[in-house]
């Protein structure tokens, strides 16, 4: 019997994982929060994932957090702002030798994580596919992508990628996962903190070329004085690309103001401005689009992050 696959975080991510690693028969485990979480799971009968043309419902094991059992390998799919409680509600039960997979988007969380579990092997994940929840228990795949995986303290690929081949997950062991984050969290930087400000689709930053040009341009010195030279390579002409691939499209954080969601602000622009001070790189434009972007987030009653 192969390893459980246990998954933190039933949300969309999570669910998109569950679902397609329990169909290629891998023995999955969802953690709920509590006794309520676990009732309201089983009268749903399960996870039900929908992809173009069919939905199905998996009805995958779960427990709660603090049922027993040691914990070998721990898919966690919560947001950034969650990680580090939800890691503390699982550490009793992790072993010795675990492996953790952080999905979570921007930077901060996964090394919070790691702080937490220092015996725990952390694969840190930067993933383009797309999924949102349309009702409890209930995820739709809305967009095929990439997930890279990688481990800046031990570059060994992960002994289970072949179960993900398995399961149709598209992922590339990468060698340089950090890169990979920080270049991620760049194209974030530079683009969902304005459509939130302007309130307009991706396409909409094309009315501002100079911010975002200006913004581009102190993410690459960023990344430099961060030691991520690569990361910062054509980082403008990048991020122009997103704009015009994805102009109909409405950024995350766009959606999460709309849909009156708390933002994942603090391990992105938060995380580039704090990045900024720790190096003492001049990031005047960056500094001023957090406080901006903190106070557009007051305004509608969010969370506004830490200054
Ligand atoms: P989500 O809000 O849909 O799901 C998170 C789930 O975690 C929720 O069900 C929440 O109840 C659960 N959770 C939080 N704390 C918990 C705890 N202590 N115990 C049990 N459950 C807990 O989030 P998501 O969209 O799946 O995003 C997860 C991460 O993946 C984020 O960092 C996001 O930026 C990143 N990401 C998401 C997508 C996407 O398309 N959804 C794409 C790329 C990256
Ligand atoms: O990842 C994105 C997001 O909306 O979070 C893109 C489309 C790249 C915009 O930054």
């Amino acid at each position: 019997m192969n390893t459980a696959w246990h998954v933190l975080g039933a949300g969309s991510l999570g669910t998109l994982w569950a679902c397609r690693l329990a169909r290629a028969g891998q023995p999955v485990q969802l953690l709920l929060r509590d006794r309520e979480h676990l009732a309201s799971y089983r009268a749903a009968g399960g996870l039900s994932l929908s992809e173009p043309g069919h939905t199905q419902t998996y009805s995958i094991d779960a427990q709660t957090l603090i049922d027993d059992g040691p914990i070998q390998r721990l898919l966690l799919a919560c947001k950034a702002y969650d990680a580090e409680a939800a890691i503390r509600s699982v550490l009793p039960r992790l072993a010795a030798n675990a492996e953790l997979v952080l999905l979570q988007n921007g930077l901060g969380s996964q090394q919070a994580v790691a702080a937490l579990a220092p015996h725990a092997r952390c694969i840190f994940a930067s993933s383009t596919e797309g999924a949102f929840r349309h009702g409890p228990w209930q995820a739709t795949f809305a967009g095929h992508g990439h997930t890279w995986l990688g481990d800046s303290l031990d570059l060994t690929p992960a002994p289970w990628l072949n179960e993900l081949q398995a399961a149709g997950i598209s992922h590339e062991w990468s060698v340089d996962i950090l890169s990979r984050l920080w270049r991620k969290l760049a194209l974030n930087c530079a683009i969902n903190p304005l459509t939130v400000l302007y309130d307009c689709r991706n396409g909409g930053l094309t009315a501002h070329p100079c911010e975002v040009a200006t913004l581009c341009a102190e993410l690459s010195d960023l990344l430099h004085c961060c030691g991520q030279p690569e990361a910062a390579y054509q980082l403008h002409e990048d991020v122009l690309k997103v704009i015009a691939a994805t102009a109909a499209n409405y950024s995350s954080m766009h959606q999460d103001v709309t849909q009156r969601r708390r933002t994942e602000i603090d391990y992105l622009l938060g995380y580039a401005c704090a990045a900024a001070t720790r190096h003492a790189c001049p990031t005047p434009h960056l500094h001023a689009l957090h406080a901006g972007l903190r106070q557009c987030l007051q305004a509608h009653g969010l969370p506004a992050g830490r200054v």
